[in-house]
C-alpha cells in the first residue's frame, strides 16, 4: 500500500506559521438578501445568513467567514453547531506559539465540523498575513495569477428563464456555466441550453437528488458533452458513485461526499469521480484544500474551487486558494453582483474583459470589511473573548 500523505506537504508554508496571540474574538451573524432566490434540489435560499468571526490582535483586526447555512440542507453543520463547536471546543485549543500545523493536529480530536475548523484557520491565516503585510496567496507560497470564473445557476421556473440566465453568463464572459438539476428537471432543460449554446463549457449539479435506480436517466445526459455531473447521488456516498461512473461517459464530480484528503483518496482509488470540487470550508480549511488539490492533480483528477455563495470575505479566500497547485478547472467563483446588490466588503469581485478575476491586491485577503455595512446587516453579535 502507499501512504496518502506525501512526504513534503503542499501546505508546508502554512503549516509552519506560528499562531498569533489573540486578544479579542467576536462572532457576528449578518443577513444579506440575495438579488434573486437560489434554488437547488434540496432547498431554495433567499438570503445569505453568514456567521463571521472577528479576531483582534495587538491593534489588528482579521475577519473570517463560516460557509455553513442556518439550516442543515447542504451540510450537517449549521451556524448554530458551528457557534457551539467554536466556542466550546475549537477556540479553547488556540494557543499562541503553536504552529498552524500543530493547531490542525489538535483540532483533529474534534471529529468532523470542518466548516467550524476552517473558520478559525481562515481567521488566523488572514491575521498572520496582515501582520506580515503580505497577501494570503503569498503566505501560501504561491504567486499571483488571474483566476478563472464560473457561474452556478439555480433551478429556474421555465427553460426559457434558464436559457436567459445562461445568455447573461455568456455575455459576461464566464469561463463555464453550471446549472442545477433535479429529478425530472434535467434532460430537457440541459437540451434547451445546449441547443442555444452548442460549445459552451457546461456542467450540471444535482446536490444528491438521484439514486442508482436513475442510472438510465443520467446516461441520457451523455449526449450533451457536459464537462461533468456534480454529486448525482447521496451526499454521503462514494462507492455508488464508482458504480455509476462506470456506466457513464460523462465525468462525475464529487462535492458533498468529500470532507478531507482521505475521502478524496478513497474516491480516486475507487474511480468514483474524475473531478473533485474542493470547498475549503467543507474540508476544514486551506491547508487540507491544498493537500487534496495536489493529491488529485498528481493522479490526473481535475480540481476546482467550489463556492457557498459567500460574502466578499469567503469569496476572497476562495480566490486566493485557486493560486494553489492543482486547481485546473474554473470554479464556482462569480461576480459579487450575481448574489448581492451590496456586499460587506470593498471592492466587489468583477470579471475582466476575458472573464478572469484578479486577486485583490494588498495584505491578508486584500478586501476591506466595511464597518457600517456590518452594523447595518448584523442580526446577531456575541463577544467570546
Ligand atoms: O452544491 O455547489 C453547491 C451553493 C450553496 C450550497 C451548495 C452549492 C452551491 C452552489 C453555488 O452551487 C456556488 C457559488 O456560487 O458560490
Ligand atoms: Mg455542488
Amino acid at each position: 500500500m502507499f501512504p496518502v500523505t506525501p512526504r513534503s506537504s503542499p501546505a508546508a508554508a502554512l503549516e509552519a506559521l506560528a499562531v498569533p496571540k489573540i486578544d479579542r474574538v467576536d462572532l457576528v451573524t449578518v443577513r444579506l438578501p440575495f438579488v434573486a432566490p437560489f434554488g437547488t434540489s434540496v432547498h431554495v435560499w433567499t438570503d445569505k445568513d453568514a456567521l463571521l468571526m472577528r479576531l483582534g490582535s495587538e491593534g489588528l483586526t482579521a475577519w473570517s467567514e463560516c460557509v455553513s447555512d442556518p439550516d442543515p440542507f447542504y451540510s450537517s453543520e449549521t451556524n448554530a453547531t458551528v457557534r457551539h463547536i467554536l466556542k466550546d471546543f475549537l477556540l479553547p485549543l488556540v494557543e499562541p506559539g503553536l504552529t498552524m500545523g500543530e493547531l490542525e493536529e489538535r483540532f483533529r480530536r474534534v471529529r468532523g465540523h470542518g466548516m467550524a475548523k476552517a473558520t478559525v484557520e481562515n481567521g488566523l491565516l488572514n491575521l498572520i498575513a496582515l501582520r506580515k503585510g503580505v497577501p494570503l496567496h503569498e503566505l501560501m507560497g504561491r504567486p499571483a495569477k488571474r483566476i478563472m470564473s464560473g457561474l452556478s445557476i439555480g433551478l429556474k421556473e421555465t427553460p426559457e428563464a434558464l436559457v436567459a440566465a445562461v445568455e447573461r453568463a455568456v455575455a459576461r464572459k464566464y469561463h463555464r456555466v453550471k446549472m442545477k438539476v433535479k429529478k425530472g428537471q434535467d434532460v430537457e432543460w440541459v437540451r434547451a441550453v445546449r441547443e442555444r449554446f452548442p460549445d459552451l463549457p457546461l456542467m450540471v449539479d444535482a446536490n444528491g437528488d438521484y439514486t442508482l435506480a436513475d442510472a438510465a436517466r443520467l446516461r441520457r445526459l451523455d449526449e450533451f458533452g457536459l464537462m461533468m455531473i456534480e454529486q448525482p447521488l447521496s451526499y454521503s456516498d462514494i462507492y455508488e458513485h464508482s458504480l455509476l461512473q462506470k456506466e457513464l461517459k460523462t465525468a462525475l464530480c464529487l462535492d458533498e461526499s468529500i470532507h478531507g484528503l482521505a475521502d478524496a483518496a478513497a474516491a480516486v482509488a475507487l474511480g468514483a469521480c474524475r473531478i473533485v470540487n474542493v470547498k475549503q470550508g467543507r474540508v476544514g480549511g486551506l491547508m487540507e484544500s491544498m493537500r487534496i488539490a495536489a493529491y488529485c492533480a498528481g493522479r490526473g483528477v481535475g480540481v476546482w474551487s467550489g463556492g457557498m455563495d459567500e460574502t466578499g470575505i469567503g469569496r476572497a479566500v476562495n480566490i486566493h486558494l485557486q493560486t494553489a497547485e492543482g486547481f485546473s478547472l474554473p470554479g464556482d467563483t462569480s461576480e459579487t453582483s450575481n448574489y448581492f446588490d451590496e456586499d460587506i466588503v470593498e471592492p466587489p469581485v468583477v470579471l475582466d474583459a476575458d472573464g478572469f478575476i484578479g486577486i485583490p491586491p494588498g495584505p491578508g485577503l486584500g478586501v476591506e470589511v466595511v464597518a457600517e455595512r456590518i452594523l447595518k446587516r448584523a442580526i446577531g453579535w456575541e463577544r467570546l473573548l
